[in-house]
């Protein structure tokens, strides 16, 4: 059987809801084994329905904890589950992936519920490269909703916000003060932000100091999310850099960081050096928020990410995260950012594929015929410049 083959035959089992080939697949896909490619291209015409939600945060904070009450609660309002745990650690220690499977215990018997953890394999601090195929599976597979948790930690943030709709931060209380929170980058990538652990002392003071945050760094409806006004921006745009920011959206960033800065300055206890350190990360963050949640246009319709308290070792707050999560989810249809990324997504893919396949194509009939390593030697000999030599590859042998 050749590998078309054998990933025809799989992909038969799964449109049939068999969980086994399912995990078959991901293996496939996890080891980039001669069928992957295959079974995606038969898979892809069934994804982009699932709701796929990342749960990041720092080690420990109980995302895996929340990502099992998220499932039971999506269970009892008749959605199906699926699990992704990208596990940052060597694929040797298992130890967080054996904790997961303890914690799961209360949905690993539900056929609703299907969980699968992944080894970040040597991309420290990054998903695994093969996670968003993975995610494309469970999405064709038919579950509704894909919960991917991973540790928060430099690269893999950046990449979850790119492979999910919807981004819930974990935070909880007595991680330090606020700059601790704003230090480890969790402002700008966040839909929903959740504070678990608030059993423990100081969960209102870190969901304050993110409420903060966000005020400043958002632009929706004046009265829930407070902006900057005219004096205050002038002022900050002109000590932020020395210069007045042109009016416009460049600017936005800038004053709304510059406002947060003044407002952190005021709670008095932080050093001059540790406020220096953040102004550049609050403006980043801040132009971040405003393209990503809302437009600089009073009226138009923005997404004010929440703040909400969890036990989640007692399954308290949980509902009300869901309720967050699908209320994201419309807010992403409604106001056509869901479409928009699916064009997004499509395009750079395409891209993506069509440069690939183009270089080599192109590449390989050159090399066929002698003519690359002829025009290697005379760019080396100085005969002649790569740019003349590039474009006479692409003369002779592009296309066709
Ligand atoms: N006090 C308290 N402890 C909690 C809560 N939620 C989870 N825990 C505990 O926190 C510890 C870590 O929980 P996990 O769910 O493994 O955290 P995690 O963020 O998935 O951890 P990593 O995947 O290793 O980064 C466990 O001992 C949980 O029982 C909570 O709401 N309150
Ligand atoms: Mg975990």
């Amino acid at each position: 059987m050749t590998a078309e083959e054998r990933a025809a035959e799989l992909f038969a089992r799964l449109a049939t809801g068999d969980r086994r080939a399912l995990a078959r697949a991901i293996t496939w896909v996890e080891d980039g084994a001669p069928e992957a490619s295959a079974l995606m291209r038969l898979a892809y015409p069934h994804t982009g329905r699932a709701h796929v939600v990342g749960i990041t945060g720092p080690p420990g904070a109980g995302k895996s904890t929340l990502v099992d009450r998220l499932a039971v609660e999506l269970r009892a309002r008749g959605q199906t589950v699926a699990i992704v745990a990208v596990d940052p650690t060597s694929p040797f220690s298992g130890g967080a992936i054996l904790g997961d499977r303890i914690r799961m215990q209360r949905t690993l018997t539900d056929p609703g519920v299907f969980m699968r953890s992944l080894a970040a394999r040597g991309h420290l601090g990054g998903l695994s490269p093969a996670t968003a195929e993975v995610v494309g599976l469970l999405d064709a597979f038919g579950f509704d909703v894909v919960l991917v948790e991973t540790v928060g930690a430099g690269q893999s943030e950046v990449e979850i916000m790119e492979l999910a709709h919807t981004t819930c931060v974990v935070v909880i209380p007595g991680m330090g003060d606020e700059i601790q929170a704003i230090k480890a980058g969790i402002l700008e990538i966040g839909d929903v932000f959740v504070c678990n652990k608030a059993d423990r002392d100081g969960a209102d003071r870190t969901v304050n100091e993110i409420e903060m945050m966000l005020d400043l760094g958002h632009m929706g409806e004046p009265g829930i999310n407070r902006w900057p006004s005219e004096t205050e921006g002038a002022q900050a745009s002109q000590s932020a850099d020395g210069a007045a920011a042109p009016d416009g959206k460049a600017s936005v960033g800038a004053r709304a960081g510059d406002a947060a800065l003044r407002r952190l300055d005021r709670t008095g206890h932080h050093s001059a050096e540790e406020l220096g350190n953040v102004a550049s990360y609050l403006t980043r963050a801040a132009a971040h928020a405003a393209a990503r949640h809302g437009t600089a246009n009073p009226g138009d319709i923005s997404w004010r990410p929440p703040v909400l308290k969890t036990v989640a070792k007692d399954g308290l707050g949980v509902a009300e995260v869901v309720d967050r999560l699908g209320e994201h989810l419309t807010f992403l249809k409604e106001t056509g950012r869901w479409q928009a990324r699916r064009e997004h997504d499509a395009a750079r893919r395409l891209e993506e594929l069509v440069r690939e396949r183009v270089v080599r194509a192109t590449l390989a009939r050159a090399r066929a015929v002698g003519d690359f390593e002829r025009l290697v030697r005379q760019v080396a000999d100085r005969q002649l410049d790569p740019y003349t030599a590039a474009d006479e590859i692409l003369r002779s042998h592009w296309g066709g």
